[in-house]
């Protein structure tokens, strides 16, 4: 991975398309592109052209003795392109680097690329542009992968999320929090040099807010991490109850399409159907499922205990039921079916849905209302009432991603910051059973050493392979 070697890619997908980018970076780009440019100028040189201008011209095949004019007819023209230079260190990665504009064809993007090949150039691997605009501190470990992030987002809130990330928000929350660690630790040393004299530089309460302040800023970016994650993968809402209450008809109409059979048999739907749906730029795989009920044959078994794992994976439940048929006896068992649900998954949040509100003639059913935070009265066949439902929906995440200034959405990152609270916790620990302060140091070294694999100030090979190979070549 560590070579200084200059290196190709193409920078847009394979095939036809308007304009293709192919992107070279190291020491020779300008050189080399030299030897294959020919400017519409007549003898401008790439070579003396400033960082950050764009040139005209054909790409030429064996140019060599371009000088002879007689000989022109062995000159092979590709194709006229747009070629950018950037200068070290004013570039993406760093280094000197040139972005040739082609057009978009699978020959013209094939033959310039092995043109350079045969000109001493070898082929970029995944991520290799990037990893490095790392090396060259152009940016941190973080800001690289929310590029990877980037690229692959499909959402409004996901894209938003690896953005804020690439502009540094989570690099100065983490310096700052190394900050505040490293000034504890000096703390505690000058402690340790001064313990013969008796001097005291920090009132115990002191630290032990010190500490607590740490605590309290770690946990809330792990916390964000479960917000984080869900959005960049989207959240899994599934929709549950017992058969016959309208689950596949509100789920068809969700995402719009009749994908889950419709019927009043009981049981229809055995297997979990998905649907996608984007709510205000946040994504959402709806589960519509078969219902819980005690099953009559093998296959609705299946169905329901296929229901059961789907409710694992789901961060919000849609409970569905019968406004129309609920007596007391039939309110009270639902009313405990939820609340065992609730208490099985208590960070999953339970929208509860009174279906067939055209039906229901029984009002008195409304004693459920008050018990729930989130309770719908919708007539799914009729289309009403749904709006709101989606609105909540989006809102409750829309609220939870403006109440954090920054969020976490990297596995890596998530469990980088859970050693370092835990190192945390130790020293806090430590400090209360006066421990001798070099062991309660100890535990904060360790704490900033896990902060650091962040924003990879401390790094291995293995950690950088793996990161790295997650991008697409020619990133
Ligand atoms: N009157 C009325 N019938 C509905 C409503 N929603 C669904 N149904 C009917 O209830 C039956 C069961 O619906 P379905 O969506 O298959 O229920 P599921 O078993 O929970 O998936 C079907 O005949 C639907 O047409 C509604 O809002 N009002
Ligand atoms: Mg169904």
């Amino acid at each position: 991975m560590f070579d200084d070697d200059t290196i190709v890619a193409l920078a847009t997908p394979t095939g036809s398309s308007a304009i293709s980018v192919i992107r070279i970076s190291g020491k020779k780009s300008i050189s080399t592109v030299e030897t294959i440019f020919s400017s519409v100028h007549y003898g401008k040189k790439l070579e003396n052209q400033s960082t950050h201008t764009i040139h005209l011209g054909y790409i030429v095949d064996n140019i060599d003795d371009r000088s002879d004019s007689s000989n022109s007819s062995r000159r092979n023209y590709l194709d006229q392109v747009l070629v950018s230079i950037f200068r070290s260190p004013f570039s993406y990665t760093g280094e000197n680097m040139i972005e040739i504009s082609c057009h978009g064809s699978y020959y013209i993007q094939q033959n310039i690329l092995q043109l350079l090949i045969r000109k001493g150039i070898r082929l970029a691997r995944p991520g290799e542009f990037t990893f490095r605009a790392f090396l060259n501190k152009k940016m941190d470990l973080s800001q690289a992968e929310a590029i990877a992030d980037l690229i692959l987002s499909d959402n409004q809130a996901s894209h938003e999320l690896s953005l804020q990330q690439i502009k540094g928000a989570l690099t100065s929350t983490i310096k700052n929090l190394r900050k505040k660690l490293l000034d504890f630790y000096s703390l505690l040393e000058l402690e340790l040099d001064f313990s013969e004299e008796n001097v005291i530089f920090a009132k115990r309460s002191d630290l032990f807010s010190f500490l607590k302040d740490l605590e309290e800023t770690l946990k809330d970016l792990i916390e964000s991490f479960s917000i984080g994650n869900s959005i960049k993968k989207g959240i899994y809402v599934v929709i549950i109850g017992e058969p016959n209450v309208g689950k596949s008809t509100l789920f068809n109409y969700v995402i719009k399409e009749s994908r889950s059979i419709i019927s009043n048999i009981e049981g229809t739907t055995r297997d979990s159907i998905e649907g996608e749906l984007i709510l205000n730029g946040i994504h959402f795989h709806f589960v519509d499922t078969a219902g819980i009920r005690d099953p009559k044959d093998t296959i609705e078994r299946m169905g329901v205990r296929k229901t059961m794992e789907k409710i694992q994976e789901a961060q919000v439940l849609l409970y569905v039921l019968d406004s129309s048929k609920n007596d007391r006896k039939k309110q009270k068992k639902i009313l405990k079916k939820i609340q065992i649900i609730h208490e099985k998954n208590p960070l999953k949040k339970i929208l509860v849905i009174a279906n067939k509100s055209d039906l229901s003639s029984f009002k008195d059913f409304y004693n459920l209302k008050s018990k729930f935070s989130y309770f719908f009265e919708i007539s799914a066949k009729n289309h009403h009432g749904i709006k709101k439902i989606l609105y909540t929906l989006s809102q409750l995440f829309i609220e939870k991603l403006k109440e954090k200034n920054i969020i976490v959405t990297q596995n890596r990152h998530y469990e980088a910051l859970k050693q370092s609270l835990k190192e945390v916790l130790l020293a806090h620990d430590a400090l209360t059973k006066r421990v001798p302060e070099d062991l309660v140091s100890i535990h904060i070294k360790e704490a900033l050493h896990h902060l650091g694999k962040i924003t990879g100030e401390i790094t291995n090979e293995e950690v950088l392979k793996n990161i790295f190979s997650k991008f697409c070549i020619g990133k």
